[in-house]
């Protein structure tokens, strides 16, 4: 092998490497458990993280920032109170929210998923009635 061909192997490994890795992260979906949801104080909202190409839902996930706001029915600085819930079942991860408004409500999540190297990044709307 001459050394032209070593250069273009290393180049090729390079340029494939960040193609994977994204496409990783866009394996998995946040969804609503269910779309319409209590309005008011202690609304109780529920997603389900799943790994696309498998179906499956996926376990032990650390949600670490999430954001409720009002960006669907465009009020995107009108926030709202949330904690996580813990326990459940798995794949599915509950919140309770202090809504003060009917309407959309886009819960945005970044999570850590086991053996994805990417931010798992999600957007999930709800309707409060
Ligand atoms: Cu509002």
């Amino acid at each position: 092998m001459t050394k032209s061909h070593i250069t273009v192997a290393a180049l090729g490994l390079l340029l494939l490497a960040p193609i994977q890795a994204q496409a990783g992260a866009k394996d998995y979906e946040f969804q609503p458990v269910a779309v319409d949801v209590k309005n008011g104080a202690g609304s109780e909202l529920a997603v389900r993280l799943v790994h696309k190409p498998s179906g499956k839902p996926v376990e032990g996930a650390v949600l670490f920032r999430t954001r409720l706001d009002m960006s669907p029915d465009s009020m995107g600085e009108m926030t709202a109170k949330h904690a996580a819930t813990p326990g459940g079942v798995p794949g599915i991860y509950r919140f309770k929210a202090d809504l003060t408004m009917a309407g959309g409500w886009a819960l945005k999540l970044q999570a850590k998923v086991p053996g994805e190297a990417e931010t798992v990044e999600g957007t999930v709307v709800f309707q409060a009635k």
